[in-house]
């Protein structure tokens, strides 16, 4: 089944950031796998006129998720330092709409809706259908989705080849993704058209 986007989809990319791909200070395995598929998904939105949205963790170098800060992570995604980039092959459309995140100190944010305004401007663009993807599963895409699936109105699609977990515990990944289909999210096998 292949899936076409309309200007009443939105896409949101979360957390595709060098530091969770290969090579980064927070590696996630195979991160960069989820980024040709999500290419994929980018150029069906704007065949169809759909918007993207691209969330990033965005932190001060003494966010409180830090291991020198009783946190439980090595530093990552500090901000304005390549790390903290958008993968390099990851084709953003120029209107993309970046969603910081985690940006403050001594305040930890995985999902991309915590401040609110995703969700203010999705309701603002009347978008019905949520399609997202990125990383990692067990952390931001899961905290995201789940507070996704709150908005009244709004159908959460999470497409699951073009997520990839952190599991710190082996299981981790799994877990979420059933947690998100609990809390009313479609797991999406579908190819964009
Ligand atoms: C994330 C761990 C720490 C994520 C962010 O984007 O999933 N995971 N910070
Ligand atoms: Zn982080």
């Amino acid at each position: 089944m292949s899936m076409k986007l309309t200007s009443s989809d939105a896409l949101l990319l979360v957390d595709v950031q060098s530091d969770f791909c290969p090579g980064g200070a927070l590696a996630v395995t195979d991160g960069d796998a989820v980024v040709p598929v999500l290419n994929a998904w980018i150029a069906a939105a704007r065949q169809g006129g759909a918007k993207v949205f691209a969330s990033r963790d965005w932190h001060p170098a003494d966010h409180l998720s830090f291991a020198e800060r009783g946190g439980l992570w090595p530093p990552h995604c500090v901000q304005n330092t390549p790390g903290a980039a958008f993968h390099v092959d990851l084709n953003l459309p120029e209107d993309t709409v970046v969603v910081s995140k985690a940006d403050q100190a001594d305040h930890e944010a995985y999902s991309a809706f915590d401040s609110g305004e995703l969700a203010d401007q999705l309701g603002a663009a009347g978008i019905q259908r949520l399609w997202v993807g990125g990383l990692a599963t067990d952390y931001c895409v899961k905290a995201s989705v789940l507070d996704a699936t709150q908005i009244p109105g709004l159908d959460v699609h999470v497409i699951v080849d073009a997520i990839r977990a952190v599991d710190v515990t082996p299981g981790d990944g799994k877990a979420a993704l059933e947690a998100m289909r609990e809390a009313g999210a479609i797991l999406e096998d579908a190819a964009p058209a």
